[in-house]
């Protein structure tokens, strides 16, 4: 862990901001000057307007992002990497019988992944995870984290760091391997949003149901450009992990990060963790670290805006299905889901996942497994639980939670994402078969979890869906219902209260992990040449400079389109290392706007109904030199993959036209070279019909802050121009013309 500055440089480079904005700095504000390029302090930045150049302390890659960050950090021919990093090898197990045979079969599995990653972190200088380790996040605020540090990682989830006072941003794989050749990075300067957290937690509520609340308030787009910044007397209430569990689901609004101003509670974390020395030095810090006064006096002199939560008032509460933002009080539930027609029973609980696996969730969990066994009760449904680690198994190990979860016949699984990325096995519940499903995970959209449509997934805290499991009814309201035990008593479950830390600390464990290697110059990076999964990658061809003439539509979607929609996780996650073979999932998920199917289109040119849009995008590209996307609000919410930008890009995109995008899929595209439009007039979305031909003209001028005109040509009609917006930057529509931002990077 280091500090770029020492206390007096850090405090003279504040002092100038302060003077140069008159007022008190965020505590994030503070991260981002401390972090910025040399030669630009001296200028004042518009939020949301201006882009600010950032040198992040460390960058972390989780194995299916990683594959693409390597494949691209490779083409810069770098002999290492210049930025501290870690690849941690989590996405690609499969959950099915347990821990120990998956993890066997996983390896075997995967060994050509994990040998290409496991080679290429050795020969490029990245510490090295390997599978049954632990999920990224989890890894990275045991051993990473630190109150004041800058990190980027391949993973929308990366502000979980958040939780221990880090800013902690997901991106592209792109943007990572530039990130570790020591570029900036670059983003919009955020606006920054002040939580003042008030009160205390009660009862049953929980951390998850703090970011259920703002998710409520904001939705899944209410946090784009936007970091949320924590404080308050409420917020020093939370342990460190309880604040990650909120700062990891910032994601789920958007937001370009989320924060927990650092204090005690993460000073605590960092020593239980066995990383006094890390504790120590950030101690030393702690006056830098502290947000100025004007925060609390007059946070509206500093914040864009300021969101005011009671802890006291949080109610908990259920998410769904198909967005973290459908949020319904616990209470209110039974009623909702028989006005909706959902399922009335269970049909299983997952328990873990980087959102909530730490040490006092699954206390929780475990206590009221407890309360229920006291009474004669097991859960009625299969339960699963992927701890975050393999110290917070160990850990539950020593403490004897696990036997707890053994006893309760919980099924254990590998400390990997397996069934929140769609690695589930799942064989009670035939596709196709409505049921409803509570995880204590970040994500719900359809299909994610065990790839069935009809699955409705609920995301809800540790100890409700133990307490669900238990009761086996979707609209159990623990503070008001009565369970009968085994003998026929009607007992009630208390709200448990687990410790915020393992009382004798963190197991301390580092099984999987290899350090970074000095000089391995003469490593191979291996890569099978006959390899389904793996595929060097060859640069995007620049662009020709000639406008783009009369380009058919391969779909315009409808509603919600998230990463998940436009490049699906589960099985294809084999596919993540092999650019031809992942673009064969393209769209697979997206719903079409004029036909209603999901994943299919017709073909305009032959008038082929049905086709898959892999296909279609082929031929588009082939008769036609490429095609469009349209797309509707946020479009590209969720994952930070960039094979959702990069499939595109590869079969023929030029452009994706939105109503408005997510923030990093719309880096992502312009990384890899499509052009991200949004329309001036969101209506001009329903203008567009199926057999239209558009024309984006007039490219050679294309500057930042200009309209660009499309052109609209109908058979039997007269053509008509609409106006759309983009954001790009002189530097962005280098990339454009150079084919990609790496190519332009390196040429
Ligand atoms: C997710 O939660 O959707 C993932 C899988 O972790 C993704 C990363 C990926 O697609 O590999 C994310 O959140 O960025
Ligand atoms: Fe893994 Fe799920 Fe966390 Fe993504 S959200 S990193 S898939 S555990």
């Amino acid at each position: 862990m280091i500090f770029r500055f020492d206390a007096s440089e850090a405090q003279a480079i504040l002092d100038t901001k302060r003077r140069m904005l008159g007022r008190g700095l965020s505590y994030a504000e503070k991260i981002l000057f401390l972090h910025e390029g040399e030669g630009s302090y001296a200028k004042r930045l518009n939020p949301g307007k201006d882009p600010i150049d950032l040198y992040p302390d460390r960058v972390a890659l989780q194995d299916a992002t990683a594959q693409m960050a390597m494949l691209q950090f490779m083409q810069s021919q770098a002999e290492k990497i210049r930025v501290p990093a870690t690849i941690h090898c989590d996405h690609l197990l499969r959950a099915s019988r347990g821990a120990e045979p998956d993890l066997a079969e996983g390896c075997e599995a995967n060994r050509e992944v994990y040998d290409f990653l496991s080679s290429a972190a050795e020969r490029y200088g990245l510490g090295f995870w390997g599978p049954g380790s632990g999920i990224i996040h989890q890894v990275v605020f045991e051993n990473y984290a630190f109150p004041g540090g800058l990190m980027l990682g391949t993973d929308s989830h990366t502000p979980n760091a958040g939780g221990l006072g880090m800013l902690a941003i997901g991106v592209g794989g792109a943007d990572a391997a530039e990130a570790m050749l020591g570029l900036p990075w670059e983003t919009p300067y955020p606006l920054i949003v002040g939580v003042h957290l008030t009160g205390r937690l009660t009862g049953w509520a929980s951390a998850k149901d703090v970011i259920l609340e703002m998710l409520r308030r904001f939705t899944v787009k209410g946090g784009t450009g936007k970091i949320f910044e924590y404080f308050g007397d409420g917020a020093q209430s939370l342990s460190a992990t309880e604040k990650a569990t909120i700062t990891n689901m910032g994601a789920e609004l958007g937001a370009t990060s989320s924060v927990f101003v650092y204090d005690e509670g993460m000073d605590a974390y960092l020593r239980s963790v066995g990383r006094a020395g890390d504790a120590d030095k950030v101690e030393a810090m702690s006056e830098i670290l502290s947000q100025d006064k004007r925060c609390t006096d007059e946070p509206e002199s500093v914040f864009a805006e300021v969101v005011e939560i009671d802890l006291q008032s949080v109610r908990p509460a259920h998410a769904g299905p198909f967005s973290p933002d459908s949020v319904t009080d616990v209470a209110d539930f039974r009623r909702k889901a028989q006005e909706e027609g959902w399922p009335q029973t269970v049909s299983a609980v997952l328990l873990g996942s980087c959102t909530n696996s730490s040490y006092s969730d699954l206390h929780a969990a475990a206590d009221i497994l407890e309360q229920a066994a006291r009474q004669g009760l097991e859960p009625k449904v299969p339960f699963l639980l992927s701890p975050g680690s393999i110290q917070i198994f160990e850990t539950i190990r020593r403490d004897h939670l696990l036997e707890i979860f053994l006893k309760a016949g919980v099924t254990i699984l590998a400390s990997s994402c397996g069934p929140c990325i769609g690695q589930w096995e799942r064989k009670d519940v035939p596709k196709g078969m409505p049921n409803v499903i509570f995880t204590t995970f970040n994500r719900n959209f359809r299909g994610r979890n065990d790839a069935n449509p009809e699955t409705r997934a609920f995301l809800t805290s540790p100890a409700m869906a133990a307490a669900l499991a238990i009761a086996g009814d979707v609209g159990f309201d623990p503070e008001r219902d009565t369970l009968h035990s085994s003998a026929g008593e009607p007992f009630k479950l208390v709200p448990p209260k687990p410790p915020a830390l393992p009382p004798d600390g963190l197991v301390s464990t580092k099984e999987g992990f290899r350090p970074p290697k000095e000089d391995a110059r003469r490593t191979e990076v291996i890569i099978p040449p006959e390899s389904e999964r793996l595929e060097r990658l060859k640069p995007f061809d620049p662009w020709d400079g000639k406008d783009f003439i009369e380009l058919p539509i391969l779909v315009k979607t409808a509603g919600k389109t998230t990463t998940d929609h436009i490049s699906p996780g589960g099985r294809w996650l084999a596919y993540r290392g092999h650019l031809s073979n992942i673009s064969k999932n393209l769209l697979e998920g997206a719903l079409n706007a004029f036909t209603r199917e999901t994943g299919h289109g017709t073909n305009v040119l032959t008038g082929a109904r049905g086709i898959p849009f892999p296909d279609l995008a082929r031929s588009y590209k082939e008769e036609s030199g490429g095609f469009v996307i349209i797309g509707d609000w946020n479009y590209g919410e969720g994952s930070s993959r960039e094979h959702a930008a990069m499939t595109p890009r590869f079969l023929g995109a030029k452009a994706v036209i939105a109503r408005s995008f997510a923030r990093i899929h719309e880096a992502n595209l312009k990384k890899q070279g499509i052009l991200p439009l949004t329309f001036s007039e969101p209506s001009d979305y329903d203008r567009i019909e199926a057999f239209d031909r558009l024309s984006i003209l007039d490219l050679d001028k294309l500057a930042p802050g200009k309209p660009v005109m499309v052109k609209i040509s109908r058979e039997g009609s007269d053509s008509f121009e609409i106006r759309l917006d983009h954001s790009l930057n002189e530097k962005q529509i280098a990339w454009f013309r150079a084919g990609s931002a790496l190519r332009g990077a390196v040429s």
